[in-house]
């Protein structure tokens, strides 16, 4: 019911307090098995500073709307690109959104079709939807990486489009992207390629000597890129990322506001008001952690994923999917209805809804916390197989 009078702040917080307290939060170390993390101290200092700028109306905050520039270009760098066009979106389903609405709109076909791998997110589907596009799913390999040959088979001439993933949801398997884009470059489609996760990872592994190939701008046929800064990126939520290689893409998808406040803009982002803060925390993460930050992040990260792996096997009654690529490691196992049960009563924030379990060993997830969850594993294995 909306209150007839107002309630003093103290008052308020302690109800806010009680109603809280069933979330689980980041630093009690049980989620497990999200994509986000806790938000970096010095992320919510500029967060909180820059909290009213609007980058719906840039017209206003100049300063902001350059530093979002500024913000796009340095993750183009780390893309091996120069200059990018883009913007600092809600997340990696904008971003997404926004890559697809290009390509239809670049491709100029009646039925649009865009080739994707099945395991691409379902933000796609969101998008297919919105946009009116056909999604042709293309078969995976038994690595779980896209089947490129299945893709080329695919290809028709309403084929707006290819999508690759570097990070997928389930597993954060990177597709073979180079042959993704030798393919799109032959057919003369664009390819996007979905490192909404793994584009703040595999950039620094790939420094500190895994072998992963290559996924992003220094690949002819990437045309686009999703890479969310508040997955791995340690930006609080929303922080995503949209980069294109050229200007035409975003300028295909800008719509004009002739009235705002601060003057006349295209606007290419799904969101009309949008927070021009959040775009400020990204530039300033990046520049607070810098490349040396993210890879020593990374690497701790890489190393426990490992780890993890590694003690997972020995558990009777539980398996790996696969070898873990990136941070991700997720395992099934024959009781696994039972098993997600049991663990979610005991407190862990993990899902088993894909057919397995996926732990994502994000910065706040730390070796005691994953010790404590494989004791429990075994103590449940322990009950459930006997
Ligand atoms: N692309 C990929 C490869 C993704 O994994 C995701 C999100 C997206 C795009 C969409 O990004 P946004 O959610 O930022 O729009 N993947 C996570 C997932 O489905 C999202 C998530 C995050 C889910 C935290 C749960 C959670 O606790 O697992």
């Amino acid at each position: 019911m909306f209150p007839l009078k107002g309630a003093i702040e103290e008052d308020v917080l302690r109800e806010l307090d009680k109603k809280t307290a069933d979330d689980l939060t980041f630093d009690s170390g049980k989620i497990l098995g999200s994509m986000c993390t806790y938000p970096h101290p010095f992320a919510i200092r500029v967060i909180t500073r820059y909290i009213d700028r609007n980058l719906g109306d840039p017209g206003l905050h100049v300063g902001s709307q350059k530093i979002e520039r500024e913000a796009v270009n340095m993750l183009a760098n780390l893309l091996g690109l120069e200059k990018g066009y883009g913007h600092i979106v809600s997340g990696g389903t904008e971003a997404n959104i926004l890559a697809v609405r290009a390509m239809r709109n670049l491709a100029e076909v009646e039925k649009p079709e865009l080739i994707l791998p099945e395991s691409a997110h379902f933000s796609f589907i969101k998008a297919a939807e919105m946009l009116g596009v056909k999604l042709v799913w293309a078969e995976l390999n038994g690595d779980y990486t896209v089947n490129v040959k299945d893709v080329e088979n695919k290809i028709t001439d309403n084929t707006i489009g290819i999508v690759g993933i570097a990070g997928t949801t389930g597993l954060g398997v990177v597709d073979d992207i180079p042959a993704l884009s030798d393919l799109a470059l032959n057919y003369g489609l664009p390819l996007h390629v979905d490192a909404a996760f793994g584009g703040f990872v595999i950039p620094f592994a790939k420094a500190l000597g895994y072998a992963l190939p290559d996924f992003d701008f220094r690949l002819k046929g990437v045309k686009s890129i999703t890479i969310d800064p508040h997955k791995m990126g340690m930006v609080p939520i929303p922080a995503g990322g949209i980069i294109f290689r050229e200007k035409k893409f975003l300028e295909s998808i800008s719509i004009l506001a002739p009235y705002l406040a601060g003057g006349k803009i295209w606007q290419a982002t799904i969101t009309g008001t949008r927070p021009g803060a959040n775009a400020l925390a990204v530039w300033a993460m990046i520049k607070h952690l810098g490349f040396e930050g993210y890879k020593k992040i990374v690497r701790e990260k890489m190393e426990l994923a490992r780890w993890f792996a590694s003690e997972l096997k020995k558990i009777s009654g539980v398996y790996l999917i696969r070898e873990p690529v990136l941070n991700i490691v997720s395992f099934g196992s024959e009781k696994l209805e039972e098993l997600e049960g049991e663990l979610k009563e005991r407190g862990w924030g993990i899902s088993a809804h894909r057919g397995y379990i996926r732990i994502v060993v994000m910065p706040h997830v730390k070796r005691e916390h994953l010790e404590e969850f494989l004791e429990d594993l075994k103590e449940i294995m322990g009950t459930l197989t006997q």
